[in-house]
């Protein structure tokens, strides 16, 4: 695959520049001028975001059993990142940070518990691309919010929201039911069947939803919940055809299986946008939530030389795969190693959206898009990036004492603490990607100096409150 310059003629690339600039797309929403071009050039939005896939689970990434063809080839098409992170290491917070445009020492949703939603004063990426004029559907997981809360999708600028509201409610995929703007849908069928095998049901609505708003311009989210655990599939499905027989560990064959009809799905995505014949007027993104759940070492190895996993400050919690894909726009088979983040992500919307004056002042984020469109002397970067997350106890329902993990990424530097009442490490990620060697003792100005931008750039969350009861099941 080509390098960011490289196999690329400087004919191409010229005629690339000249392109996006003929289109107005070189907003970043931080300081550079805002877009305000009409309908005809937003081009659609699609954001699938799988749920725990690990860094090293796609071909493309560098796995060796998992196979990901259609999103391989998304890749040689698009562009992929190698430097790419979640909001969070965990599901609800890592979408808070999406959703908001802000870090998680600003976003609104820190925990899982979903003792806290988002409220009716957060301003999420579909109410910018709203009021951009973009209809907006979800598909999946939302976490955000329960039923009955102000933090549900359709509260907070989607037309519509399939799936499941609690990411607990999403551990099931032979749920009884699913939610569709609050409202109840049954689940028919038998239980471990694939008429009943929620995502399949989710992807319909996924592709139903881009048929239905092909003449204007849409965002649609895509939360897609494998392969997160519980590890079911149904037997029937293709892709467990490929991996049933392995000598591996069940939850890991399963896990490979969901990854390729993951795939298989993608590819389908892409194969619908030629057949609607709006191909070059949709931008697809693809990435992961955060980290792998399960590392499957020796197996699948899904961290790669990543060190952690989902749950942990180390890159193997909060690196995920990131592919961006738009023919015509953005260059063939580019490998970028720009650091960003979940937070990232509005601006970006907005910029290609030219919604930047509808985005609140406070967001963290700063537009990708002139790294998508190969103008690197226009991308801003980021003096640091900020992730925490609190442990918290389950028993006691409550945060565990002194248990925020915090990290922050400078340049190559990565400072990473796993408890308040303990020492930061530092990494040097150029030379040390599976972070093993810590030099905080060595360069204690550079610890000291992301203790100062946290100092600066966090305050406390919001009080929870008691963790949500549905169904009269405490999800946990
Ligand atoms: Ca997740």
């Amino acid at each position: 695959m080509a390098r960011y310059i490289g196999e690329q003629s400087r004919r191409e690339f010229l005629k690339l520049a000249g392109l996006a600039a003929a289109s107005g797309l070189v907003a970043s929403c931080a300081g550079t001028a805002a877009t305000g071009k009409g309908n005809k050039d937003k081009p659609n939005i699609i954001f699938i975001i799988v749920d725990d896939m690990g860094w090293a689970d796609l071909g493309c990434y560098g796995s060796k059993e998992i196979k990901t063809p259609n999103i391989d080839r998304m890749a040689a098409e698009g562009i992929r990142f190698t430097q790419a992170y979640s909001g969070c290491t965990v599901c609800a917070p890592a979408r808070s940070v999406l959703m908001t445009g802000m870090h998680m020492g600003h976003t609104s949703v820190r925990a899982n518990t979903s003792g806290m939603p988002l409220l009716t004063e957060d301003v999420t990426a579909a109410e910018v691309l709203k009021q951009a004029g973009y209809a907006c559907g979800g598909f999946g997981k939302w976490g955000l919010g329960d039923v009955r809360t102000m933090g549900v999708p359709e509260k907070q600028g989607f037309d519509e929201f399939f799936g499941y509201y609690h990411q607990i409610h999403a551990h099931d995929y032979w749920t009884d039911y699913l939610w569709h703007n609050s409202r109840k849908v049954h689940m028919r069928g038998e239980k471990g069947s694939g008429e009943r095998y929620t995502h399949y049901l989710i992807f319909e609505k996924t592709l139903e939803f881009i048929r239905k708003n092909r003449d204007r311009p849409f965002f649609c989210y895509a939360p897609w919940t494998p392969p997160h655990g519980k590890y079911q599939i149904p037997e029937d499905e293709p892709a467990w055809r490929i991996y049933k027989d392995k000598d591996w560990p069940r939850d890991a064959k399963v896990a490979a299986a969901m990854d390729t009809m993951l795939d298989r799905h993608v590819g389908e995505v892409l194969d619908l946008l030629k057949e609607l014949g709006i191909d070059e007027q949709t931008i697809v993104f693809f990435c992961s939530d955060n980290g792998a759940a399960e590392r499957f070492d020796g197996v699948l190895d899904s961290s790669g030389p990543l060190r952690g996993r989902k749950r942990d400050m180390y890159e193997g919690g909060i690196r995920v795969p990131m592919i961006v894909r738009w023919p015509g726009q953005i260059k063939r088979g580019g490998v970028s190693e720009h650091i960003w983040y979940f937070a990232d992500v509005m601006p970006t919307f907005a910029g290609l959206a030219g919604a930047c004056e509808y985005m609140p002042k406070e967001v963290d984020g700063l537009s990708v898009v002139p790294t998508l469109l190969w103008q690197r002397g226009r991308q801003k970067r980021h003096e640091y990036l900020y992730w925490e997350w609190h442990l918290y106890d389950w028993k006691k329902r409550r945060n565990v004492p002194n248990g925020l993990m915090q990290a922050v990424r400078m340049g190559k530097w990565k400072v990473v603490r796993h408890r308040t009442d303990e020492a930061f490490e530092l990494y040097d990620l150029e030379n040390d990607i599976g972070e093993q060697n810590d030099l905080a003792g060595r360069y204690p100005e550079i610890v000291a100096k992301a203790e100062s931008y946290i100092r600066k750039n966090r305050v406390e969350p919001r009080p929870q409150i008691e963790p949500e009861m549905l169904e009269g099941k405490m999800f946990r």
